[in-house]
């Protein structure tokens, strides 16, 4: 397994919103706990389970106070721990604020380019700030001048400034912004913008999947941030006298567990899905797998099968899609009346198309299964990626690395930051174009077994190139170059 190469730094201190154990009370009063499941925590922790350390998040509920010391930390994995996760305690009216309010009412649909679901309400920002500060407060209390401090995602957009504000100028800090930058004209609208944008430049290294969010990112830096230099093609900006980098780094999956999986997900596993999902066997099996967001485009998608089949008879019953949509961030309504559209679509199509013995759409809002998940993958004809706007999108490489088969096809949006690796062998589809996207679906149905091959072929050597392990070492080398340059410069 890979280890990170941590011989510049003295401690490793993680800030995200989700914590890796949460801690709930189960049926008979017992205290149980949630491991951390799939992407980027269970990629974390046994980084954080190698070299220690410790990992600050939100706790959310009775469970996790009763398990923490007098500091709000509990060691973790409860059979032999090995680093601390620490508390950030947030009531219903702060996380009301700072997690359905700014975070997801304003920054994720900025971000997404969705303005109609931007939604500005009073004191949504000062929770979001206020939040962020109860973490930076944290980490002063850890950090020393040899400590990396690596934050997650988008709820902690302020905390980088007020942590730098807070520890040894030689401490690195970091962060991944897992979804997309916007454009300056966009981002022009979020009254506190600049504040934004002050916070992310306390970072040392801010990363990005994608050149394209790093180029829009140094956009904004240079249009609202009087004083702040910006070198683009270095991808350093130089503000208050300190440094940012800002690399794009494409965060990649487990490949060889997905394939692995894929392996193990034969037709008798396939079968038990399909019984399980009530899917129909007609010769062609489509598959889409999202949260339940605006963001993914699954309206747009499900208006373009119809067209499909009303355009191209010839698809009835013999073309089946099945969608997977899990519901999530359901306090706010953008979300769902989001919902509704999608389910109102799915009805639609099945009374106007579906017949005694097919139903054109399977629609499941239930949390999959590893396992029926590969299956899925391993046996879908086409999967449908037709985001609006998609930080990366690793669905899609999970698909392409459980097509141990190699014969199904990827249509993925060019919007998707995973279309900037894999847009030459995808089918392309314009997510706003309902047209190009049932053309594309027809496309893609047809083109011939050997160029399909070919296509799923180059696709996969390249979610293999960079998988997990490979972003992970990217990210450690960005971090150990800032701080060893930082350490030849005059103080
Ligand atoms: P998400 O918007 O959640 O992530 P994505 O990258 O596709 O989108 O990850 C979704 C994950 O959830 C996948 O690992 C998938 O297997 C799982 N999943 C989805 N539906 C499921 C179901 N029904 N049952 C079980 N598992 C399911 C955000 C950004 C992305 C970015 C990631 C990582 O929005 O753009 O790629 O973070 O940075």
């Amino acid at each position: 397994a890979w280890a990170p190469p941590l011989d510049s730094f003295e401690s490793f201190v993680v800030l995200s919103n989700r914590q890796p154990y949460r801690h709930t009370y189960g049926r008979d009063g017992d205290i149980e706990v949630d491991r951390p499941t799939g992407g980027l925590t269970a990629a974390l922790d046994p980084v954080l389970q190698r070299v220690g350390g410790t990992w600050i998040a939100w706790g959310d509920g009775s469970a996790d106070r009763a398990v923490v010391d007098e500091n709000d930390r509990v060691s973790v994995p409860p059979e032999d721990p090995a680093y601390d996760v620490e508390r950030v305690w947030i009531d219903d009216e702060l996380k009301e604020a700072y997690y359905n309010g700014y975070s997801n009412r304003v920054l994720w649909p900025l971000c997404h380019g969705v303005r109609d679901a931007i939604s500005i309400r009073t004191g949504d920002y000062d929770g979001y700030r206020a939040v962020n500060e109860r973490f930076a407060d944290r980490v002063a209390a850890h950090a020393t001048a040899e400590t990396l401090v690596w934050l997650q995602d988008y709820h902690l957009a302020l905390a980088p400034a007020m942590i730098s504000d807070r520890v040894p100028s030689s401490t690195t800090i970091g962060q991944f912004w897992h979804i997309p930058w916007p454009k300056p004209e966009l981002f022009s609208r979020c009254p506190e913008g600049r504040e934004i944008l002050d916070g992310l430049l306390g970072n040392d290294v801010l990363a990005f999947h994608v050149d394209r969010f790093v180029d829009r990112f140094l956009r904004c830096v240079r249009y609202f941030v009087d004083g702040a230099s910006v070198d683009a093609e270095a991808g350093i900006v130089t503000y208050e006298g300190s440094e940012t980098h800002v690399r794009a780094i494409p965060l990649g999956i487990d490949a060889s567990e997905h394939e692995e999986r894929g392996h193990a997900a034969d037709e008798t596993v396939f079968e038990s899905v399909t019984e399980t999902l009530s899917i129909p066997t007609t010769e062609h099996l489509g598959l889409g797998v999202d949260r339940l967001d605006y963001s993914k485009g699954i309206v747009a998608r499900l208006d373009a099968i119809e067209e499909l089949f009303e355009n191209q008879p010839r698809w009835l019953e013999s073309f089946t899609f099945v969608q997977t949509a899990t519901p999530s961030r359901t306090d706010i309504p953008a979300y769902a009346s989001y919902g509704d559209a999608v389910r109102q679509r799915v009805e639609r199509i099945n009374d106007r198309f579906g017949t005694d013995s097919w139903r054109p759409i399977v629609y499941s809002e239930a949390y999959l299964t590893r396992d029926q998940l590969s299956a899925l993958y391993r046996h879908a004809d086409l999967m449908l990626v037709t985001s609006r706007c998609d930080g990366m999108n690793l669905v899609s490489k999970e698909y392409l690395a459980a097509s141990v088969d190699e014969s199904g096809s990827l249509c993925l949006s060019e919007r998707a930051g995973a279309h900037d690796e894999l847009g030459d062998d995808a089918f392309s589809v314009d997510p706003t174009d309902v047209e190009s996207i049932w053309r594309t679906i027809d496309r893609a149905l047809t083109t011939p077994d050997a160029d399909r091959r070919r296509r799923m072929r180059r696709l996969r050597a390249r979610v293999f190139e960079r998988p997990l392990e490979w972003w992970m070492a990217a990210q450690f080398d960005a971090f150990a170059e800032r701080s060893s340059d930082r350490s030849v410069l005059p103080t």
